[in-house]
């Protein structure tokens, strides 16, 4: 049996890191473990950027997107714009699972998470609404935390590749603006037969250049997930540079279905990702290319 590899965004990935590292080390599927430990990250209200406590839209409501995808199927569901349900990622499994479809958004999303059980509930914390309150006369986001997203993706002892991706999305967007993190291509791709990649950052960034499918499918042909991910970034560069907006703030994880991992940035993003193997959970910068 391979050993397992399970990789997240953000130094806050370390949290999904050690709850998902002990469930593949048990020999659960690779979206089981990386969903909980997405989900882990949902639930904390630390983190001001995913889930419960997660970053206000321009009119002050939270507005969650998530994504999941398997990678022996190429199953996938994400949900988008979804209010007032705690856990985006377990309603994208959902969408994945109960549907026909892979994206529901808004109010549609919301309805399908309460059939399926999911409670409604604020996200709102004390903090959470004290820092909108700061920001919000000014229009100006945050200064820091304004964006962060968890992507989780998993390698499991059978070497099946599973990954999830879960965000509130850019601090202060507009009502209805959706990122790359719920777009199965964009936030996110799996698939076993060429690896694993996710993103984080500014979405529209990586929504343009369709960045996870780009690290994907370069995997396929050929290339390392190291290499593929410096591939996606100069590609953000480029793009930035044409639009006149460079340095963009982008970030890719990529993981192969030998275990091999991924991970490069765009200068000043500090993009610090965490790795979890057995016996070992370690925090490391991505290379910045600038
Ligand atoms: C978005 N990519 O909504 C997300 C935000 C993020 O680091 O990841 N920021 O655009």
């Amino acid at each position: 049996m391979p050993d397992f590899v399970v990789i997240a965004t953000w130094p806050f990935g370390q949290t999904a890191v050690k709850i998902a590292a002990p469930l593949l080390q048990a020999g659960k599927p690779a979206l089981d473990a990386a969903l909980a430990g997405a989900q882990a990250v949902e639930d904390d209200p630390e983190v001001h950027s995913v889930g419960f406590g997660g970053l206000a839209n321009a009119i002050g409501t939270v507005q969650l997107d998530a994504c999941v995808m398997d990678g022996q199927t190429l199953a996938c569901g994400g949900v988008a714009g979804l209010e007032n349900i705690r856990h985006p990622a377990a309603v994208a499994r959902r969408v994945m699972e109960k549907t026909p479809h892979v994206l529901l958004v808004g109010q549609g999303a919301q309805q399908f998470a309460m059939q399926q059980g999911f409670p409604l509930e604020t996200l709102h914390t004390p903090e959470s609404i004290a820092e909108w309150e700061k920001s919000r006369p000014k229009g100006k986001p945050p200064a820091k935390d304004d964006h962060d997203t968890v992507t989780v993706l998993a390698l499991d002892h059978k070497g099946s590749l599973g990954g999830v991706c879960t965000t509130s999305g850019l601090a202060h967007k507009l009502p209805g603006r959706v990122g790359d993190s719920p777009l199965i291509g964009s936030g996110l791709y799996v698939d076993n037969t060429a690896g694993a990649a996710g993103g984080t950052g500014t979405g529209e960034e990586i929504i343009r250049i369709g960045g996870s499918l780009l690290i994907v499918e370069a995997m396929r042909a050929g290339k390392s997930p190291q290499e593929a991910c410096e591939l996606a970034v100069r590609q953000v560069n480029a793009v930035a540079v044409r639009r006149g907006v460079h340095p963009a703030r982008v970030a890719f994880l990529s993981l192969d279905p030998r275990g091999r991992i991924g991970a490069a940035c765009t200068e000043r993003t500090n993009f610090q990702y965490v790795v979890g193997r057995p016996g070992s959970v370690e925090l490391l910068k991505a290379k910045e290319i600038s």
